[in-house]
């Protein structure tokens, strides 16, 4: 780790108060002159350093630019992105996520990119990834549970992305199965789960979630214009990806903590709060048939619960649904 990201740390680490020449100077183990340097080279990048005679330096403000000291300070987590890996470009940070949890790296490790140049859907689909205009992150997990138990990872990810946009940006997103989250019929964002297991234990999860977050309408690819939307659109406003991404990492740790203490009955119940077309009539594909059932809810291993016309609840894990063709019931 550089000098200068663990400088910033340890000014991060002060929140309002400051920290002395001598202190860093000690901690650092770098000359008092040096430091004096290091402050001006980060004022170059828009850091605001104070300096008062006396009582020592203070961050005041960071650049308005992610990167790995950005999404540090003011993030309030105890393990998750307290290791953060930033690319400006990258096809897609779920590879880069996937090499480096080979490579061994820890529980909450994160990667971001500005840009994907080949971002992943699921099933081999593309997922649009525009130079800063979103939040497209992969998180690396390593959880104790059972491997069957994964897809409640993708659940409990889309209530915390659904938690973050209705009450920080007081909008109201609905979670549609398996993993999407919308906003007036029009998905936002997208989340991706990939794991390596064994028979019976997790070696390593990787969740992936894209935000389209400052798109304007015109700059929606054509191709999803239709069915996409962004935080902008949404909102009529602009929003600090930064900012964004502290709130949701902040969330995102509270809620695992949770998920991990109390088990999967709270994620459901929030899930369900949420859930698109909950309660309504639906048409389902099935390799034999196409049969009316109304959307119930999740079951425990993440599948959806559908109730059928003769009275029965079944599972199901990746039917064909008519999302757009129903009926309030
Ligand atoms: P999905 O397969 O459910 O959704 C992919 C489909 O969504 C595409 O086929 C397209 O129709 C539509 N789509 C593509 N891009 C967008 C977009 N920006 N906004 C709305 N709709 C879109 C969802 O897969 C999972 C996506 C995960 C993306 C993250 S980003 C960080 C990480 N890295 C990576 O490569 N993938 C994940």
């Amino acid at each position: 780790e550089s000098t200068r990201s663990k400088l910033i740390k340890l000014l991060s680490l002060q929140d309002d108060n400051y920290i002395s020449g001598q202190e860093i100077s000690d901690k650092l183990k770098i000359s008092r002159s040096a430091i004096w340097k290091h402050m001006k080279e980060l004022e170059k990048d828009g850091y605001e350093i104070e300096a008062k005679r006396n009582k020592g330096y203070r961050i005041l403000g960071s650049p308005n630019k992610v990167s790995e000291n950005t999404i540090q300070w003011g993030l309030e987590t105890n393990w998750l992105g307290k290791k953060v890996i930033h690319k400006a470009s990258t096809p897609s940070t779920q590879i880069v996520a996937h090499q480096l949890a080979q490579e061994g790296a820890g529980h909450g490790t994160v990667v971001i990119a500005d840009e994907q140049t080949a971002g992943k859907g699921r099933l081999s689909r593309d997922w649009y990834s525009a130079k800063n205009k979103g939040i497209w992150m992969s998180i690396i997990l390593r959880p104790n549970i059972l491997p069957y138990l994964a897809p409640q990872l993708t659940l409990l990810t889309a209530t915390v992305l659904a938690d973050v946009f209705q009450k920080k940006l007081q909008l109201a997103p609905k979670i549609k199965w398996p993993n999407d989250i919308i906003l007036n019929d029009k998905k936002v964002s997208g989340i991706l789960t990939e794991m390596q297991a064994e028979q019976d234990k997790i070696n390593y999860v990787i969740i992936g979630f894209g935000i389209n977050v400052n798109h304007e309408q015109k700059e929606l690819p054509n191709t999803i214009i239709n069915r996409a939307t962004s935080l902008k659109i949404e909102t009529g406003q602009a929003w600090e990806i930064i900012e964004l991404i502290q709130r949701i990492l902040a969330t995102f740790e509270e809620k695992y903590e949770e998920y991990m203490s109390k088990g999967f009955p709270i994620v459901k119940q929030r899930w369900e709060q949420n859930g698109y077309r909950i309660g309504e009539k639906t048409k389902i594909k099935s390799f034999q048939s196409v049969d009316e059932a109304v959307i119930m809810g999740i079951a425990d291993d993440g599948a959806l619960l559908a109730k059928y016309q003769d009275g029965e609840v079944k599972k199901i894990y990746s039917a064909e649904i008519d999302w757009f063709k129903t009926e309030k019931f």
